[in-house]
């Protein structure tokens, strides 16, 4: 065990009061920006035996979000207001610290502490039954905060979704190449700014008011939602510090991105990579299911090519991580920025191949649950 950290973790306990000794912790590396911990306390459960209670500890990027109790605050609203629409749902609770704070900030590290969820999660999955529940929860999620006001919302990261913004940072940072690392992806960078007119089609028309706004999760990873270990229902969607106004179809872009994809979102086996046209039907039909009775014609049309815009997205997201020396995503092996980069690429082009596939199938279901 890591003695620093566990002392460190032990100590963020003591500010959140949770009772009982300090037993043990895993790291849960799933997540990208986060620091993310289950840490286990023993407790006695009144008959004299001993039981473990487990919490879900955190430490946030703030190089990420850079108003962490802005984010907070977000939080706190839409866990209550979840929780007062869905109140025998399984929700996400924040503990308090003695001065009813649901963070500690000691203007470094800052840290939060919520209830564990037994439960099991998927990086892929080729289950159309676990899919399709995963698309019913986050189609759910939108419609459960349909009535929520999003002008309540703080934007945690401003602009997280404008493609545009992402290009016009991308093509900043490769003309500076601080670390005179863009000789190494040209090929890549090329071929993503050929693209980029394709790519902004969701930012344009949201620019011109074609699209709805609407309070969006906007970091719909299937491991984003929790599943019963037993059932295979989803128990609850996590991941909350996105929780912003935003389009549809950037949930469901990014759903898409990474549930339909062959391959995790990192391979390196680029001729594996590429959309699996039976999982991207299950996703659009549970998330239709939820949506469709909502959704205006000009969402419905975009659908399908929000998957290609958010793959591409993501690449920028990864290249310009790259070109700036890997500060946003942890990278957990050499290069790794640039592999999740060719992935995103080699997903964004087999989805070109396959975009009237993918139209016609979301028309369908749209049409199925109208
Ligand atoms: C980050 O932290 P995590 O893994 O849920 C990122 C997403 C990316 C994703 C790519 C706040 O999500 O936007 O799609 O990595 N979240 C943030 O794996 O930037
Ligand atoms: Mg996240």
């Amino acid at each position: 065990m890591d003695e620093i950290l566990a002392r460190k973790l032990q100590q963020v306990g003591e500010h959140f009061k949770i009772p009982g000794p300090f037993f043990n912790f895993e790291e849960i590396s799933t997540g990208n920006v986060n620091h993310t911990y289950k840490a286990d306390y023993i407790r006695d459960d009144g008959t004299g035996m001993a039981r473990i209670k487990s919490y879900l500890v955190q430490r946030v990027n703030t190089y990420a979000f850079r108003d962490p109790i802005a984010l907070m605050d977000n939080i706190d609203k839409v866990t209550e207001y979840i929780h007062a629409q869905r109140p025998n749902q399984t929700c996400l609770h924040y503990h308090h610290t003695t001065d009813r704070k649901t963070y500690v900030f000691d203007g470094d590290e800052f840290w939060r502490v919520c209830n564990y969820v037994p439960s099991v999660t998927y990086d892929t999955s080729d289950n159309l039954k676990i899919v399709h529940n995963a698309a019913e929860a986050f189609g759910d999620f939108q419609m459960i905060l349909a009535g929520f006001d999003a002008r309540e919302l703080s934007y945690t990261i401003p602009d997280f979704h404008n493609t545009r913004k992402r290009y016009a940072t991308l093509i900043k940072d490769a003309a500076e190449d601080p670390l005179d690392r863009v000789k190494n992806v040209r090929e890549e960078l090329d071929w993503l700014l050929s693209m980029q007119e394709k790519a902004c089609l969701l930012t344009d028309m949201q620019d011109k008011g074609e699209l709805p706004i609407r309070v969006t999760h906007n970091d719909t990873k299937i491991n984003n939602v929790l599943f019963s270990p037993e059932t295979d229902e989803a128990l609850v969607v996590i991941d909350l510090d996105t929780v912003m106004p935003g389009l549809v179809g950037h949930d469901f872009g990014d759903a898409v991105r990474f549930a339909a994809n062959f391959t995790e979102e990192d391979s390196e086996n680029l001729s594996r990579t590429g959309l699996d046209l039976n999982i991207f039907w299950a996703f659009a039909d549970g998330f239709l299911k939820k949506t469709a009775p909502v959704l205006e014609k000009n969402e419905v049309e975009t659908l399908a090519h929000s998957a290609f815009v958010l793959a591409c997205e993501l690449a920028t997201r990864f290249l310009d991580d790259y070109i700036q020396g890997d500060k946003y995503f942890k990278v957990k092996k050499d290069n790794h920025n640039v592999i999740r980069t060719r992935c995103q690429i080699a997903l964004a082009k087999d989805m070109l191949s396959k975009l009237d596939a993918m139209d016609a199938i979301v028309r369908r279901c749209a049409e199925k649950y109208k």
